[in-house]
């Protein structure tokens, strides 16, 4: 394919020789090259990743490449997205420190990071499948979540700061067309690129199609990603970009960033942990143990809300240092009481965003392109159909009704009725 000069896509063989010119690389590594093992791990949907170790320590490498590697060389992609990637990631690392990797190397010419090796990690995904329980989750992703989003909106930043940073963003376009056409809009419509991994769910799939009130309220939906530029959102905050220990959460590829609206990224987590607990039947027999740990995920929703909102209110109270809203407006009482009005039903708007998005969110993973593999590797097709049907059900419920939905507590009670008997 055609790239810009300087560009080379690196593989197991290539990469020691690249790194072996990276002082910061060196140093973190130890020895030279011929001590270095690399593996290419990337299970991803679009570019290389791989972990370098070393004597002293190791490293993880993430190259785009020019085109989507789920599907190859017929769609291509810009390779600009690791630049996009790379700026968001020095941004959430300023804004969540303790929930982003270090950084220790950016080549533009070649659309690589190296970054912080995070072991022993697993991707969140994976863990909630094999049903682990994660203390720290819920609290660590509501603070990366709240820093990140109220840190780089209006409520925060003086408007030309802002403006400044959106405009870093706005050509973030290629990335941000996958997300329009694959979450808002071919899930709904006949599209080359759907697919659902059995008969059985044709008959559900049609009825998308066919649903007036879905596609009303998906493209209200889209009308938001289009236009609210709210902050600077991750952009694809699913379980598959957070990786967890019992310990310690950490927020990874972040190529989808652009200025957009929050509930984007809280509703991604909504989403994906919902998707979690429909999939439960598929991967634990125990009647009990699924059961425990079906509360235990509905719980985390909960916490996730819960946590954002209040931390989120904490800095819009003691940080209120942008230009919407500005302190100084609201200084008497009539204003602050005014001004605790204009909190709350921001935080309720807010909500109700969150929750059309994450219901987007698991549509498109049953019906789109992109899947997730706690449904994907579900080997008998109707246990899987019925844990699918589930999740679809309540996300059109969550879609088209989001007024049912006032509270989180509307949602982790809902939830539970839509699992198939
Ligand atoms: C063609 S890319 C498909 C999906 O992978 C990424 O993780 C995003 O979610 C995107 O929509
Ligand atoms: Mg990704």
């Amino acid at each position: 394919m055609e790239t810009p000069p300087g560009y080379r896509a690196l593989d197991e063989s290539s990469l020691p020789g690249y790194l072996a010119g990276i002082d910061a690389v060196i140093a973190r590594l130890g020895g030279g090259p011929a001590d270095w093992q690399v593996r290419e791990v990337g299970d991803g949907n679009l570019n290389l990743v791989f972990i370098v170790t070393g004597p002293a320590g190791g490293v993880a490498v993430k190259q785009a490449l020019p085109y989507v590697r789920l599907v190859g060389e017929s769609w291509p992609l810009p390779l600009s997205r690791a630049f996009f990637e790379h700026e968001a990631l020095t941004a959430q690392r300023a804004a969540a420190p303790a929930q982003t990797p270090g950084l220790f190397h950016y080549d533009h010419g070649m659309a690589l990071t190296v970054m912080e090796l995070l072991r022993p990690h697993v991707i969140m995904r994976k863990g909630l499948a094999a049903g682990v329980r994660y203390p720290r989750f819920a609290g660590d992703i509501a603070c990366f979540m709240a820093h990140t989003l109220f840190g780089t909106s209006d409520l925060a930043l003086p408007a030309a700061e802002k403006k400044r940073r959106m405009a870093v963003f706005c050509g973030n376009t290629a990335l941000c067309r996958i997300t329009e056409d694959l979450i808002f809009t071919d899930p709904y419509r006949v599209a080359e690129l759907n697919r659902w991994t059995s008969p059985q769910l044709d008959g559900i799939a049609a009825e998308f199609r066919a649903d007036t009130a879905a596609k009303a309220a998906v493209s209200e939906l889209k009308g938001k990603f289009l236009t609210c530029a709210e902050a600077m959102i991750h952009g694809d905050l699913h379980t598959g970009s957070i990786m967890v220990t019992e310990s310690d959460t950490r927020v990874i590829d972040p190529e989808f960033a652009f200025y957009g609206p929050m509930g984007f990224d809280v509703g991604a987590v909504i989403g994906n942990l919902l998707l979690a607990f429909f999939a439960q039947a598929g991967h634990e027999t125990d009647s009990d143990r699924r059961d425990g740990y079906r509360t235990w995920i509905l719980d985390q929703v909960r916490e996730v809300w819960t946590r954002f909102e209040a931390t989120f209110l904490e800095l819009w109270r003691k940080h209120p240092t942008g230009d919407l809203y500005p302190a100084g407006l609201f200084a008497d009482a009539a204003g602050q009481a005014e001004l605790e009005r204009i909190r709350a039903a921001y935080m309720a708007r807010l909500f109700s965003d969150s929750v059309g998005f994450a219901a987007a969110k698991m549509i498109r993973r049953i019906l789109g392109l992109a899947h997730v593999e706690e449904l994907e590797t579900i080997a008998d097709p109707d246990l899987r159909a019925a844990c699918e049907t589930g999740a679809l059900r309540l996300a059109r419920d969550m879609l088209v009704n989001r007024g049912s939905y006032p509270t989180i507590g509307d949602v982790t009670a809902a939830a539970p009725e839509f699992l198939e008997k």
